[in-house]
């Protein structure tokens, strides 16, 4: 119980201070980035999208067991209880001030969590212990007083004690024990639904809705009508924000406020820059359709997407900034931290390598990287889509390494040409005869020429490709299929536009993005 009331009250405290400073996510986030590759891949295949919440349900689980042992053992000693409460702090203390966004300050909603944890354990251990009035030699221990005496009318015993008359030998007041314990129920429930409430939350979606896109000086090409197949199962060519996955190593999304929010771009520039908001929507806007892909996708895995985005063009301001010739890597900083190591041939070699502001038509979800993000098409987001970004340093591989690096992962990561079978569902049971095999590939900025299909280890055969306005999008293909009874194996692979042609060398994701033919099974009756 006291360790509800020192977490709740924190949350509380965290409310007010920001989320980032709630003991419980920085240690969290502290596990996050201490995990090694092969561990994320392992938390991201098991858990998909859910393992964030698995994280922080783990270490309540850890905490409250913890907290049960040390609240047994403060019953025979309290300061044994009192220590195991302050070892926690110091470890979620220690956790604040080390995220890369911590401060010394940040500390103050542990330190008040587990003063308050403390305070209520105490209590707590005086109510299970404290014994029976049994006579005028008894000391109130929480105020030191006498009781007033039994008298012979019994009315001014101060508690009834109910088993009393039973035989029973009483140890302590049930009564108050249990109210004390309940009081620490409503403190710790109350405390985290108050915490959780507050937060800056309604400022920054206010100000997000506030936001007015300006209209693109260089609008998207027009998507042909081609594009959508309109295959019932089959990807859409835009990937609607709500469906668009997540990936990102924050266990709270930062909050940032675009009035606080400004970019700085430094390093080997001749003219150090830093804008605001109003700066970045100030200047030409380019729209453009791009999928964007993680690295730790599998072959046939769900973490792709396209969608339309609209932003500065990077180039635009790192040429204002008199970015060097020898500078060959962008080191992008998010608000929480995270870093990305860019290539600077990339980014300046023309492409739409854009500071995002826009998402499908709305300012950027907070979850995909408001107020702005990087998308860089061609590259994996770990290199690149630094969501919530606030600096750009100009700077050299040889000299400086982004977050996945020394975890494990390749310092670059461009896109590997990979396709997909949407439908049939993979395992799916299908009615025997003619029936549509369809789904979608990518090779961004490369563009896909070709997309074949096998079944049961046949002849590859083409697959229709449907329209696209260029090559930094995927591509919906499909084909048609005489479905006979049992079950068949379908594969599938795509030629991008240089005529490399996908390999079946299966990969996994770690370092540099998985390889192999997607391959389903489907049963035909
Ligand atoms: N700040 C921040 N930006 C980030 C990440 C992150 O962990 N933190 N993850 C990157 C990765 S690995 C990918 S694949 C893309 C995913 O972008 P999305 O969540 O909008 O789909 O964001 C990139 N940008
Ligand atoms: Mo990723």
């Amino acid at each position: 119980m006291a360790g509800g009331v020192a977490l709740g009250v924190a949350q509380l405290a965290a409310g007010v201070m920001g989320p980032q400073t709630f003991p419980v996510v920085a240690v969290g986030d502290a596990v996050v980035d201490l995990t090694p590759a092969a561990v994320k891949e392992f938390a991201i295949r098991t858990f998909g999208e859910n393992d964030k919440a698995v994280l922080v349900g783990g270490v309540l689980v850890v905490l409250a067991a913890v907290a049960a042992v040390l609240g047994m053992a403060a019953r025979r000693r309290l300061a044994v209880g009192l220590a195991g409460m302050a070892a926690f702090g110091v470890i979620g203390a220690l956790a604040v001030v080390t995220r890369p966004d911590g401060g010394l300050g940040d500390v103050l909603p542990t330190v008040i969590g587990v003063a308050a944890g403390a305070w209520a354990l105490a209590l707590l251990v005086r109510r299970a212990s404290r014994p029976v009035a049994v006579g005028p030699s008894y000391v109130d221990e929480e105020s030191g007083e006498r009781p007033a005496a039994t008298s012979g009318t019994g009315e001014s015993v101060e508690r009834p004690v109910t088993m009393r008359g039973t035989g029973e030998p009483v140890t302590f007041d049930r009564r108050r024990l249990l109210t004390g314990a309940a009081g620490g129920v409503v403190v710790a429930g109350a405390a985290t639904v108050l915490g959780r409430q507050f937060g800056g939350r309604e400022a920054v979606d206010a100000a997000r809705s506030g936001v007015r896109l300006p209209q693109p000086a260089t609008p998207a090409k027009p998507v042909p009508a081609g594009a959508d197949l309109r295959i019932k199962g089959l990807s859409p060519f835009i990937t609607p924000n709500r469906d668009f996955y997540r990936v990102d190593t924050a266990l709270i999304v930062p909050r940032v406020d675009p009035r606080d929010w400004t970019l700085r771009i430094h390093g080997m520039v001749d003219r150090p820059v830093e804008l605001s908001y109003d700066d970045l929507l100030r200047m030409p806007l380019t729209e453009a359709d791009v999928t964007l892909t993680c690295v730790s996708n599998d072959v046939g895995g769900p973490y792709v997407g396209n969608a339309r985005w609209l932003g500065v063009r990077m180039a635009d301001v790192l040429r204002e900034a008199g970015l060097r010739a020898d500078a060959d890597m962008l080191l992008s900083t998010s608000a929480d931290g995270f870093t990305c190591g860019t290539p600077t041939d990339v980014v300046m070699d023309g492409r739409d390598a854009l500071f995002a502001i826009a998402m499908n038509g709305v300012p950027l979800p907070v979850d995909h990287g408001f107020p702005v993000r990087q998308v860089v098409p061609g590259l994996y987001g770990y290199v690149s889509a630094t969501k919530w970004v606030v600096d750009l340093k100009a700077t050299r591989f040889d000299q400086d390494e982004a977050y996945w690096t020394p975890r494990g992962w390749a310092a670059k990561g461009p896109i590997k040409t990979q396709s997909r079978i949407d439908v049939p569902r993979s395992g799916a049971t299908l009615k025997a005869g003619d029936t549509t095999i369809a789904g979608v590939a990518w090779a961004q900025h490369t563009g896909v020429d070709a997309v074949e299909v096998r079944v049961d280890g046949g002849p590859w055969r083409q697959a229709r490709l449907a329209e696209v306005p260029g090559p930094d999008t995927w591509r919906q293909w499909s084909i048609d299929w005489a479905a006979t009874p049992g079950t068949h194996k379908i594969e599938v692979r795509a030629t991008d536009a240089a005529g490399r042609t996908q390999t079946d060398a299966l990969a996994p994701p770690a370092p540099d993005g998985a390889t192999g033919w997607h391959t389903i099974t489907a049963l035909v009756e």
